[in-house]
This record gives structure tokens, sequence and C-alpha cells, in this order.
């Protein structure tokens, strides 16, 4: 059975993801409002991906007899100036998303539970993919000017998952 100390950071993990997904759904109907409708594609897969990490470590922790607990979601930012600034926001959010998880890796050693640690570390290599994925688009966005912009909306626009 696992844990009480790990089943309480890994449901702070799930609201986190949570609040994630609810803040990137906010950005992406913010991307719509201004007109740009492959960004805020993007943004809703991205949301939905977070949700699925929620749900992934929610049926985890159900099956080591853990017990989930939903929690409130607090409020999301409603708005930004650019594009780049929802980018760079996102990318923040990613990277303190990736210090939780090392937390709960760490944890995990510590209470010598090595199938949480192992389950976590999925999301340790993740989040290296993710903080990538949004630190490329933030530096294209840094060196792109209108046109780039407009590219670039195109084609996040064909994101699948
Ligand atoms: Fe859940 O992967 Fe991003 O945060």
């Amino acid at each position: 059975m696992i844990t009480s100390k790990l089943q309480k950071v890994i449901n702070d993990q799930i609201t986190a993801e949570l609040w994630s997904a609810h803040l990137y759904l906010q950005m992406a109907y913010f991307l719509k409002m201004l007109g740009w409708e492959g960004y805020s594609h993007w943004m809703k897969v991205h949301a939905a991906e977070e949700k699925k990490h929620a749900m992934e470590m929610g049926d985890y922790l159900t099956d080591r007899g853990g017990q989930v607990r939903l929690q409130m979601i607090n409020l999301v930012p409603e708005g930004w100036g650019t594009v780049l600034e929802v980018f760079e926001h996102s990318l923040n959010q990613e990277k303190m998303v990736s210090k939780m998880i090392n937390k709960i890796v760490l944890l995990a050693i510590e209470e010598q539970d090595f199938a949480t640690e192992n389950f976590f570390r999925r999301f340790v290599d993740e989040q290296v993919e993710e903080e990538a994925l949004f630190a490329g688009i933030v530096d294209r966005l840094k060196s792109s000017g209108n046109d780039g912009l407009l590219f670039i909306d195109k084609e996040l626009g064909s994101r699948q998952k």
C-alpha cells in the first residue's frame, strides 16, 4: 500500500496537472479571441494532454490501493500581451511542474517505493520533452516577424496529439 505522504503529493500533482489543463484551455480561448486559430488549437490539444496525465496518475494511485482526492482548481490567469507572452508563461508552468515531479521521485526513493519511483520517472522524461517543446516555440516566436507568426500559427494548427 502506498504511503500517505506519497498519496498526498500525488494528489497535489493531479491538481497541478488539472490546473495546467485549465491554464492551457484559457490560453487557447484567449488566442482564439485574437484570431489565432492554429495556436489556439495547439493549446487545446495540450490541455487535453495534461488532463490525460492527471487521469494516468489517478489510475496509478488507485491501482496501488491509494485514494484519489480531487481538490479545488484555483482560478487561472486570463490575459496576456502577445502570443510570445502566452508561450513564455506556459514554459514557466512546465518548469514548475518538472520541479514537482522531481520531488515526487525523490520522496518515492526515500520511502523505498520503487514502483512509484518507476512510474514517475516516465514523467521526468515527459517533462524534458515538454520543456523542449515549449522552449522551441518560444525561440521561434522570438525570432519571427509578422509573417513568421502567421506561418507558425498555420503549422501548430495541424497538431494531432
Ligand atoms: Fe503534465 O506534462 Fe506538462 O505539465
